[in-house]
């Protein structure tokens, strides 16, 4: 049954596309990869069957339905893009009949409402378990539903951007049940607290160009176990941290990336738990400090080692 089912839907699917060109002016292909823009992008339109790879830029698509997303369910789409094309309404159900999804990039949609982007999630996570890499980004998101990355708990979502965007509190609970989450990318936001949560494989965090003002604590269970046991990247600079503590609870850091705070002193207990740190960039970290304690830099991993500007 699920043979000729199968077969049915091939014949479907060969039939179905052959013979379907380019269409050009409105987009441009190229083998796997078809990039459609311009104000005359008000509609999605058929693409040529081998296109796996789609965006659309600059368009003025206005609202993203089922059936206007229709087109595309004659392709394996496995990357959607959508960067600026007006986008002020998502339907239900819109990218249900796209299984083949492995990443999907929502991008200066600016009149997006976040509950849209959640339950596009929703569509996505309920019938593809393909989805890998996820791009939110300058799409306004300022507050973030608890429930907004639900849906992905059986994908296999590794990595998220939400990149310049106006978040304030990151709650990290809400990609505890991610489990193959490997990198995590919310520079360029206005975070000023994160809530401290579990993800277990995380080994890249960019929390650069935010307004924190003091390192986030990554201890749970009384200060003894590390929320982020993997991670070897922190990018942390351009933040108003102005005083760093011993930090803790992040003990594979291989590489931290601190400068562009308002850092005045490090004291010499600072990294002393790092004992994997090979990389420490300190640059521009500029006027305000003022004095680095002896020892502090007494790291025996470390190999690069990053300072401008000290006065
Ligand atoms: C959009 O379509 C109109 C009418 O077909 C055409 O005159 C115009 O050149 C098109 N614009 C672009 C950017 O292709
Ligand atoms: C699907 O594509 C065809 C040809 O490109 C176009 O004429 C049609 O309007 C599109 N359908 C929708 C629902 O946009
Ligand atoms: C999309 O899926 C629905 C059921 O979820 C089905 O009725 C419909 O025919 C599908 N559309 C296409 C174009 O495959
Ligand atoms: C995000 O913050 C910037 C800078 O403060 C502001 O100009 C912009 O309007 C904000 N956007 C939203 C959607 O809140
Ligand atoms: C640097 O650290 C090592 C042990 O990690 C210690 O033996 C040594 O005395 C320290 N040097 C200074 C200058 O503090
Ligand atoms: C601190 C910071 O860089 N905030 C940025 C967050 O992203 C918005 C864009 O959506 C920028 O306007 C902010 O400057």
């Amino acid at each position: 049954m699920s043979i000729v089912y199968a077969l049915f839907t091939l014949i479907i699917h060969v039939e179905g596309n052959s013979g379907v060109s380019c269409p050009t002016p409105l987009c441009q292909c190229q083998y796997l990869q078809a990039i459609c823009s311009g104000e005359n992008l008000t509609y999605i339109p058929r693409l040529p069957e081998q296109i796996r790879q789609v965006t659309f830029i600059n368009g003025n698509i206005g609202i993203l339905s089922r059936e206007r997303i229709g087109n595309l369910t004659f392709n394996h789409i496995e990357k959607l893009k959508f960067a600026s094309n007006r986008i002020f309404e998502m339907k239900p159900n819109k990218f249900a009949n796209l299984t083949w999804i492995n990443h999907l990039t929502l991008s200066l949609e600016r009149s997006l409402d976040v509950f849209d982007v959640r339950n596009a999630l929703i569509d996505i996570g309920t019938r593809s378990r393909d989805l890998k890499k996820l791009f939110l980004v300058d799409i306004g998101l300022t507050v973030l539903p608890n429930d907004m990355f639900n849906s992905l708990k059986t994908s296999k979502i590794d990595m998220i951007s939400l990149k310049s965007n106006n978040i304030t509190v990151l709650n990290c609970l809400s990609f505890s049940d991610l489990k193959q989450m490997d990198e995590l990318d919310v520079r360029s936001n206005q975070t000023t607290h994160v809530i401290p949560g579990m993800m277990p494989k995380l080994r890249i965090l960019f929390l650069n160009h935010n307004h924190l003002n003091r390192l986030p604590n990554f201890c749970i269970d009384h200060e003894i176990k590390s929320v982020f046991p993997h991670l070897l990247k922190l990018d942390i600079s351009n933040n108003k941290i102005s005083t760093l503590g011993q930090i803790r609870c992040t003990p594979r850091l291989q590489s931290l990336i601190i400068g562009n705070n308002l850092i005045r002193v490090i004291h010499s207990d600072t990294f002393t738990n790092l004992n994997q740190l090979t990389r420490l960039d300190l640059m521009v970290v500029g006027e305000p400090l003022k004095k680095i304690e002896e020892s502090a830099l007494n790291i025996s991993s470390l190999k690069t080692f990053v300072i401008e500007n000290l006065t």
